[in-house]
């Protein structure tokens, strides 16, 4: 079995593969971790607090030190809760603002020190890692659009604050034409005098993918580091990561992504024993698994990088070098979106090795809306994706194409990037899938896919069935043939299931959407010669409601509201 796949694998690092992301090799032997116990180290000291707000153009800016507070607003990552009802009409008003601008809360973050403290995120066995001695140095780079003073600042004092000041060459920030006044020239003279930042400005808004690019093209380090520019970097969050890359300059490597909350900023962090890896679905997008189990058998530490399918996107370190060489990102992608999943592809298919350093933890703001304004008439998020699906995914591509029926509207050129793949020599979609990512469910492997359309009704079965809508149940609605919510597949296993969401039936009248648990169960369905979909567990048969609009579990009469058609059978 495992010489039949002995030509896979990472070049340099293969042994005896069976996935390639078996091959990549930890080298705990080099990495020197002791068994003995660490003691507990503490969070360290707040430092110094500052003025949050930007200065005004008249005012001495003078950095005043004042007493360490442990108790100041947000210190050691906890959360600052603000009750609204409190707040002056005035202040009301700000915190308002600042949710508005930003889809966060940007008043609780004015409350922050810039130089916050934070908890040290690190597994205990991460802190007695030696790393290597001679590692290279790096340019952080950072885009961004409107982003509040106070985020934006604590971003970067983070960087310069916890990164040995000989391996951060410098940080470069680059501005996608923003409209907010603190980042014209008060973000030059704020900046001017930290020393290691450059700013660079763009002319128009170009999307956060070109602008990494402008971004690049003057950095100098041996390695870049791109981060969003709503992070915080914890402490020892940058060796972790060079290191792998002194190591291997095709390592692609991300830290463990913290959440920072949106409302009250607290810092979250997750255990080295829960980190999670990078997958994607048949509608592109990005998701979050745990280490599959045939990865975590071979793992002899939770502080081992992981091989991960993919990257999130935004935070991650790559040779300069290399980065050039594998061709950086695909100019022709706008705004937002896709480019974590091409850059992902193409590391692996053309040679390199994505891994999670799970020493390295850097804390991020998740949103729940996007707070700024994005092309007017495109839906760039799908043409972004279809230049992926075009140039890297080979046949595959019609598993998302399908999924709203081959709609492609104007996506671009690509053949400056389809030349790229071929000179890059790169393997195949089929190997990365069979070989980087075995875990995901494969459309080809279904038995039916397409619209579930029921005999009686023009109506089709129809739910959102991603991970914001769990346990909502399915419902009924009039056929649109365009793929979408009413796409389903019928796996070998007996799910009807779109991504990791599938009818689920435990009873009762309704079925819901449940992630997929593959244990067959509440899970398993059958779609019989009689054109019934039959519920294996309770021996109960779907039918459409009488006005059409639910889809109900009944006993199996073979009425017409009990007959169903696939789109497509194989
Ligand atoms: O037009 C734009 N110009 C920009 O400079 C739009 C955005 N940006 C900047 C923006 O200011 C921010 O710093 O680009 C960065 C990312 O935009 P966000 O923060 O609005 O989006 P996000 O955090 O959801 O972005 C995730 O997915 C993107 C897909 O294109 C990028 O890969 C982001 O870098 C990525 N962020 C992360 O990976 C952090 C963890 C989130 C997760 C999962
Ligand atoms: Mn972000």
């Amino acid at each position: 079995e495992q010489a039949q796949h002995h030509h896979a694998g990472h070049e340099a690092v293969v042994q005896q593969p069976v996935h390639a992301r078996n091959d990549v090799k930890f080298e705990p032997e080099q990495m020197n971790v002791p068994n003995r116990a660490v003691e507990e180290v503490q969070a360290e000291p707040p430092r110094k607090k500052e003025h949050v707000a930007p200065p005004k153009s008249n005012e001495k800016e003078e950095e005043e030190e004042s007493p360490r507070d442990s108790n100041a607003p947000g210190e050691n990552g906890r959360a600052v809760s603000i009750t609204k009802e409190k707040l002056s009409e005035e202040e009301r008003k700000k915190y308002d603002e600042g949710w508005k601008n930003n889809a966060y809360n940007q008043y609780a973050s004015d409350m922050i020190s810039l130089h916050r403290s934070l908890p040290d995120t690190r597994d205990k066995e991460c802190r007695s890692i030696e790393y290597l001695k001679k590692l290279p140095d790096t340019s952080v780079v950072i885009c961004f659009h409107n982003e509040a003073w106070s985020v934006l600042l604590r971003t970067v004092h983070s960087v310069i604050d916890r990164s040995p000041p000989h391996l951060l060459k410098e940080i470069i920030l680059v501005d996608d034409f923003s409209d907010m006044e603190h980042l014209g020239k008060p973000l030059e003279d704020y900046m001017a005098k930290l020393g290691k930042v450059k700013i660079v400005r763009g002319k128009q808004r170009e999307g956060l993918i070109r602008a990494r690019l402008s971004g690049f093209s003057v950095a100098t380090a041996d390695v870049v580091t791109f981060l969003d520019s709503h992070c915080e970097c914890t402490k020892g969050w940058l060796e972790p990561l060079l290191d792998r890359i002194a190591r291997n300059e095709s390592y692609v490597v991300c830290p463990v992504i913290d959440v920072i909350d949106d409302e009250t900023l607290r810092y979250q962090y997750s255990k080295a024993s829960s980190t999670s890896i990078g997958g994607f679905d048949w509608n592109m997008q990005f998701s979050w698994h745990a280490i599959p189990d045939y990865l975590r058998k071979t793992r002899s530490s939770d502080v081992m990088p992981v091989p991960s399918p993919t990257m999130a996107g935004g935070l991650f370190s790559i040779s300069r070098k290399y980065f050039e060489k594998l061709g950086t990102y695909d100019p022709g992608m706008d705004i937002w979106g896709g480019e974590n999943l091409e850059l992902s592809f193409r590391v692996w298919m053309c040679g390199g090795v994505l891994e999670i350093v799970p020493c390295s933890h850097v804390g991020h703001i998740f949103r729940k809306r996007s707070p700024y304004k994005w092309r007017s008439g495109v839906n760039v998020v799908k043409k972004n994706a279809i230049r992926v699906a075009e140039v890297w995914m080979d046949d595959y591509k019609n598993y998302y194409y399908e999924r709203f029926n081959y709609d492609l509207g104007d996506y671009g050129d690509v053949s400056a990037r389809k030349e790229l793949r071929k000179n890059l020599k790169c393997k195949s979609f089929k190997w990365y899938i069979e070989h980087v990512y075995p875990e995901l469910f494969v459309p080809g492997e279904s038995i039916a896919s397409g619209e579930v359309r029921s005999k009686a009704k023009p109506m089709c079965v129809d739910s959102p069935a991603d991970h914001r809508n769990y346990h909502k149940t399915v419902k009924m609605w009039p056929c649109h043939n365009q793929g979408g919510n009413q796409f389903w597949m019928l796996s070998k296993s007996g799910e009807i299931r779109r991504d990791d969401g599938c009818l689920d039936y435990s009873g009762g009248d309704g079925v819901i959407i449940y992630p997929c648990h593959g244990q067959k169960g509440n899970q398993e369905w059958q779609y019989r010669e009689d054109n019934a979909l039959f519920h294996v567990n309770t021996q109960k048969c779907a039918e459409v409601s009488t006005d059409g609009k639910a889809l109900q579990m009944k006993k199996c009469t073979g009425i017409d509201r009990q007959i169903w058609y696939w789109k497509r059978i194989s």
